[in-house]
């Protein structure tokens, strides 16, 4: 049994839509980021970086003590791993989907997380930061566009774990000002995405409400100020 310590946002969403393409069996401890649960002694001893999500294997391969796992494209690889399916063996098949999951852990999710901050959340706007973040989330809307343009199909060519790592957060282009009309290829496999029932399996758990953060919120996630609305 998987252990999924979660909180319904663009990161935790991306290990419930592997868990349910997985259809392995796994139990959600919901971790309220809001009120600062990520910062007790019994969750950062599994996710010492104090986010969302992490995991625990209960019945690891090699059959020792439970193995934790924080970081999502860390969590990904080694449930593909553990598995054998969403990351090919071959090694030029393996490295097509790592490097994109290296790249939407380095760049598309860092990016539009500030990007969505300065714009959404921020207690001032500051025009540079809001703009130096758009600019980099469209170009790298543009490189997943043109990337998805080349395969014709999912991120690395089949669908992989890449795609379960760059979905949820395409997901937030409304709330950051773009539409996928400027991104033919990208509109083309978010459709896909979408129909997948295992996709909406994984994005139900644990559906967020929409409710504005209040102060205690935005004093333990982002120092103090004042915001809009909640993420996701
Ligand atoms: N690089 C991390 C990012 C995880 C992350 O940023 N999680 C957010 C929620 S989406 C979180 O736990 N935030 C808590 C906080 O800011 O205190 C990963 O991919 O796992």
């Amino acid at each position: 049994m998987i252990d999924l310590h979660y909180a319904p946002t663009p990161n935790g969403w991306k290990i419930t839509i592997m868990l349910e393409e997985l259809g392995i069996p796994y139990n959600v401890i919901p971790v309220d980021i809001r009120t600062g649960e990520q910062f007790k002694p019994d969750f950062l001893a599994i996710s010492p970086n104090n986010r969302i999500p992490a995991i625990v294997d209960r019945a690891p391969a090699d059959g020792g003590e439970p193995v934790s796992v924080f970081e999502t494209g860390a969590i990904l690889i080694y449930l593909a791993e553990k598995t054998g399916r969403f990351l090919p063996a071959d090694m030029r098949g393996r490295t097509r989907v790592i490097q994109w999951v290296m790249w939407q852990m380095g760049g598309l999710g860092p990016m539009l997380g500030q990007h969505g901050h300065f714009r959404l959340y921020a207690s001032e706007q500051i025009p540079y930061a809001v703009d130096r973040y758009r600019r980099e989330a469209a170009r790298l809307y543009r490189v997943l566009d043109t990337q998805l343009g080349k395969t014709g199909a999912f991120v690395a060519g089949d669908y992989s774990i890449a795609d379960m790592a760059c979905f949820p957060w395409t997901m937030t282009h409304k709330a950051q000002g773009f539409t996928l009309d400027d991104y033919p290829s990208i509109k083309r496999w978010y459709a896909e995405m979408r129909a997948r029932p295992q996709v909406q399996a994984g994005l139900a758990i644990g559906k967020f409400v929409k409710e504005p953060f209040s102060e205690d919120a935005r004093r333990i996630m982002f120092g103090g100020g004042s915001a809009r609305a909640a993420p996701g």
